[in-house]
């Protein structure tokens, strides 16, 4: 069953029913275009635009079809970063009350084990748990697609969709997306952009700190198992990750997609996944109107995007001092945040980060024609530009790994697969 998810949820969502609906049409056959920039939300006179603008007013439509997020997976990695197609890594959320008092930065020395950011993962994870459910997302979506295929257009992380919601409003980071288009299916891949390579490099002291007090957070509000407590007296591990993969629909893109997530709700009583689980954030205390000003515009934003991708419903929020100290312990629900913002002047609305995505996939659909896993498409994008492209074939973009490529391609059908 299709519904609009925003609909009781913030007066941005669309009122009407299906014919409002976002619709994407090529026209083909049109010649001498007069531009070659891919018009937002209408049709395309050309047959391979060159650019897609940005410019947030050319999104404020209706809010485009977003399908309830389904769980179709899950998978888990290790201390050691090996993966495992199962929930082991799965915390549960423990209440800590709303004024802890909890030192985040205990342990950063001395129980600190972190995952080594120069290794690029890429998609590596999310394809190796395609290849092992394919018969599975195959069964689910024959109905609508050719066989041999996976049945959907776009696999990717969940972060990469969180950053084209946000690109409208973003003023600060550009992105790099490689696409290639394998058996039908779109993949995205983030490559590091040099500045973001170059920010990475030079973290200062105070910096890595603030990073680990996110993790030292997560720490201290989840549990390993239903019946246990959270013990802030372990090592801290960022190695160690649960994943979910949720399938979904943005307007006419069907999408698989995967996103860490920091723990479920412990009651047996709760919904099923995604609507359990429970992302955890922590951020500075707010005590001026300026700083709630600029937690609602650009805090929010992101939060939002993040947690509304994959249907997780609610973020719990620790609020620390300038010392690291969890002064404060607050719950959003994502739903309730378009309210939450309502009174920012010339705030972001969520129709404009959804309608973006949508047209940015459009786009992305009419680029990338050649079915080729050595062909990578890279669009890029800085702040107050348009979003470009170029084509890159076997170059160090290239992403998809040789075995993933060839056990799909010797696959050929997976009904047959044990
Ligand atoms: O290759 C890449 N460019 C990336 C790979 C970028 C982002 C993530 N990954 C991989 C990792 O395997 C990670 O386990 O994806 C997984 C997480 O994916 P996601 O959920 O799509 O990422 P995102 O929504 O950006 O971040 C979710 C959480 C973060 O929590 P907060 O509360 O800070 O948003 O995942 C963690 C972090 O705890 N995280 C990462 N973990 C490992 N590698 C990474 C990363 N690059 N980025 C964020
Ligand atoms: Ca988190």
């Amino acid at each position: 069953m299709e519904h609009r998810r925003d609909k009781a949820r913030h007066p941005d969502a669309p009122r009407s029913g299906k014919g409002a609906s976002y619709q994407h049409k090529r026209d083909r056959d049109a010649e001498g275009c007069a531009s070659k920039r891919f018009r937002p939300g209408g049709q395309t006179f050309c047959s391979v635009p060159q650019s897609l603008s940005t410019r947030r007013q050319l999104y404020e439509r209706d809010f485009p079809v977003y399908k309830q997020p389904v769980e179709v997976g899950c998978f888990s990695l290790d201390s050691e970063r090996n993966f495992f197609s199962d929930s082991r890594q799965l915390r549960y959320y423990s209440d800590p009350g709303k004024s802890p008092k909890l030192n985040l930065r205990d342990g950063h020395h001395d129980r600190f084990i972190k995952r080594d950011e120069s290794v690029k993962e890429r998609l590596d994870h999310l394809l190796r748990w395609i290849l092992e459910n394919r018969v599975k997302l195959h069964s689910r979506n024959a109905a609508t697609s050719p066989p041999c295929t996976l049945g959907v257009d776009f696999v990717t992380w969940r972060g990469h969709l969180t950053k084209l919601l946000t690109t409208p409003y973003e003023t600060q980071e550009g992105w790099l997306l490689a696409v290639s288009r394998f058996g039908g299916t779109l993949y995205i891949s983030e490559m590091e952009t040099e500045a973001a390579r170059v920010n990475r490099e030079n973290r200062t002291e105070r910096h890595e700190e603030m990073m680990y007090w996110g993790y030292k957070f997560e720490q201290y509000v989840c549990a390993d198992d239903v019946h246990s407590v959270p013990d802030g007296c372990g090592v801290v591990n960022t190695n160690e990750a649960f994943c979910t993969v949720v399938q979904t629909r943005l307007a006419d893109h069907k999408l698989l997609f995967s996103g860490e997530v920091d723990c479920r709700d412990k009651d047996p009583k709760s919904p099923p996944a995604p609507a359990c689980y429970v992302e955890l954030k922590t951020s500075a205390e707010i005590c001026t109107p300026k700083q709630r000003s600029n937690f609602h515009r650009y805090k929010l934003l992101k939060w939002w995007a993040q947690s509304f991708l994959p249907g997780v419903p609610r973020i719990v929020a620790g609020f620390r001092d300038h010392d690291g100290v969890v002064v404060s312990v607050e719950t959003f629900h994502i739903s309730k945040i378009s309210q939450l913002i309502k009174n920012e002047y010339n705030c972001w609305k969520p129709t404009v980060c959804m309608n973006f995505c949508s047209d940015f996939l459009s786009f992305v659909k009419s680029v990338v024609k050649e079915d080729d896993p050595r062909l990578v498409y890279l669009f890029a994008w800085e702040p107050h530009r348009d979003v470009t492209f170029s084509v890159h074939k076997d170059s160090e973009y290239t992403f998809l790994p040789d075995w993933y490529i060839k056990e799909m391609a010797s696959q050929r059908n997976p009904e047959t697969r044990q």
